[in-house]
């Protein structure tokens, strides 16, 4: 990546260097966004002057706290919680909780940071924050996960509130998880608020918020293809990486807009269905019986499945849409698409892709759409859950996926005239940044030094 050019960002992105030393995701992610502010900062010192950047670098309060929890075997177990808050200038906090092993302070604050912008280029009131855990759910029994989840929550539950921290599902959290940590909530608080979005329709969810990552990606694609190639999605070979929420939901909206999806993974490999993806068998395999992507190809004939991720991003396909993890998507995997004449990537994902991958796409002519941007269907969607539970009333499916529609379509020109006009067009990567953060920044100059 490029030095910073300007002296005001290169100060803080050494401070920031040395406060969070040990941290490379959120480094990235820092580095990333202040890239993108060379141009804004050129033009507004008053920005520079109300210190704005030093202060949202500084997440406004990071929880980590012990999460006890008795196995099924009455063993004792221990695992780590995090909360970051990180910057409530236009809304309570808000972001997903993440279950995996690897989860630590620099994948919390990587998220939590980037949440800052996405929510904020939803257009509705939604500040950061993001949390999760280093318990791995993988193989744990039902009574397990919830027990884990009540624990985390009995904790939690003291820095959380409908208009203080509002928090939702990521990797390992679905609705199981957050109807038991939301029962926890209920209980210790005597309160029915929307305190966690991601909630079943029952207990005051909202439709399409399950499908709302993955719809929003399609939605985010479709009208990048409009506008800056005159085409559609409609007829495209594509490849999506990851087969849990974000993944079945962008392969679903993908097959109805007139694709071919040929490929998904899980941790363990992928699978190639050249004749597309029977989304059924999916659906049952890793929804239904929480199980392995590798018993498509049992179940599928004329599917194949190869061990090991990387080799997805070899085949040959138009769109390509990483929707698993941070880095999954590395500069030789950039140039393997790109030699095979691949016209779009957009992240499903939260920093799916390197940022030498970035480059060589956006270098070699990919329509590339941002994380922040492209997912925000999601957090979008969990607006419009909070909205509801608000107001105490429910849409239907129909209003809530129309609102999504124009949710995503207004993101993708806000980032596509942000970019413009700052000299940097075509560049959605800077122009989501910007637009993201323009408004965050107005709220933080506005409310004085806090
Ligand atoms: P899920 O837990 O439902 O699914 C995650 C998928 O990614 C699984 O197939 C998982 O495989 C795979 N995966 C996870 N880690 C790795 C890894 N290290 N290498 C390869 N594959 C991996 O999570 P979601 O679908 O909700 O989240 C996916 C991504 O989308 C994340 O980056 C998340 O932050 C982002 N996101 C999610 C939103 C949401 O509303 N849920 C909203 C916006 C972004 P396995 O089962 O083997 O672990
Ligand atoms: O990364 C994300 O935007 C999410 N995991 C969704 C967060 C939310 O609050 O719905």
């Amino acid at each position: 990546m490029a030095e910073l050019k300007n002296v005001y960002l290169k100060n803080v992105y050494e401070t920031v260097c040395k406060r969070n030393a040990g941290e490379p995701e959120f480094l990235q992610a820092v580095k990333e966004v202040l890239e993108s502010f060379e141009p804004v900062m050129e033009r507004r010192p008053d920005l520079i002057e109300a210190g704005v950047v030093d202060r949202l670098v500084e997440p406004e309060r990071f929880i980590q706290f012990r999460v006890p929890w008795v196995d099924d075997n009455g063993k004792v177990q221990v695992n780590r919680g995090f909360r970051v808050q990180f910057n409530s200038a236009i809304g309570p906090y808000k972001g997903g909780l993440r279950l995996h092993p690897s989860v630590c302070a620099s994948i919390i604050k990587f998220l939590g940071f980037e949440q800052i912008f996405k929510n904020s280029l939803t257009g509705l009131p939604m500040g950061g924050g993001k949390g999760g855990s280093d318990f791995d759910p993988k193989g744990k029994s039902d009574g397990e996960i919830m027990r884990f989840c009540q624990s985390f929550m009995t904790e939690l539950s003291r820095h959380i509130g409908p208009d203080t921290d509002v928090p939702a599902g990521d990797i390992g959290v679905g609705s199981r998880e957050v109807g038991y940590m939301f029962g926890q909530y209920k209980r210790l608080r005597n309160e029915f608020t929307g305190t966690l979005t991601g909630k079943a329709i029952p207990s005051g969810g909202s439709l399409v918020r399950t499908e709302a990552t993955g719809y929003g990606l399609l939605y985010f694609t479709e009208e990048m293809l409009k506008s800056m190639k005159n085409d559609s999605v409609k007829g495209k070979t594509v490849i999506i990486s990851g087969s849990g929420n974000v993944a079945i939901y962008a392969t679903q909206k993908a097959q109805q807009l007139g694709a071919n999806v040929v490929a998904l993974y899980d941790s363990n490999g992928y699978i190639y269905d050249p004749a597309g993806i029977k989304l059924d068998v999916v659906r049952q395999i890793k929804e239904v019986e929480r199980g392995r992507i590798s018993e498509y190809a049992k179940r599928v004939p004329g599917s194949e499945y190869h061990e090991g991720c990387k080799g997805i991003w070899k085949i040959k396909c138009d769109i390509a849409l990483p929707c698993a993890t941070q880095n999954e998507l590395d500069l030789e995997s950039a140039k393997a698409l790109v030699a095979n004449g691949v016209m779009a990537v957009a992240e499903g994902a939260n920093m799916p892709t390197t940022p030498d991958a970035v480059e060589y796409l956006q270098q070699n002519g990919v329509l590339f759409g941002p994380a922040k941007a492209a997912n925000a269907g999601g957090v979008a969607c969990s607006g419009l859950e909070m909205c509801q539970n608000s107001a105490r009333y429910s849409w239907s499916f129909e209003e809530v996926d129309e609102k999504l529609k124009g949710i995503m379509k207004n993101i993708f020109h806000n980032a596509f005239d942000a970019a413009k006009e700052y000299g940097l067009e075509g560049n959605l990567v800077a122009g989501a940044n910007i637009a993201g953060f323009l408004k965050v920044a107005e709220a933080m100059k506005w409310q004085g030094i806090a």
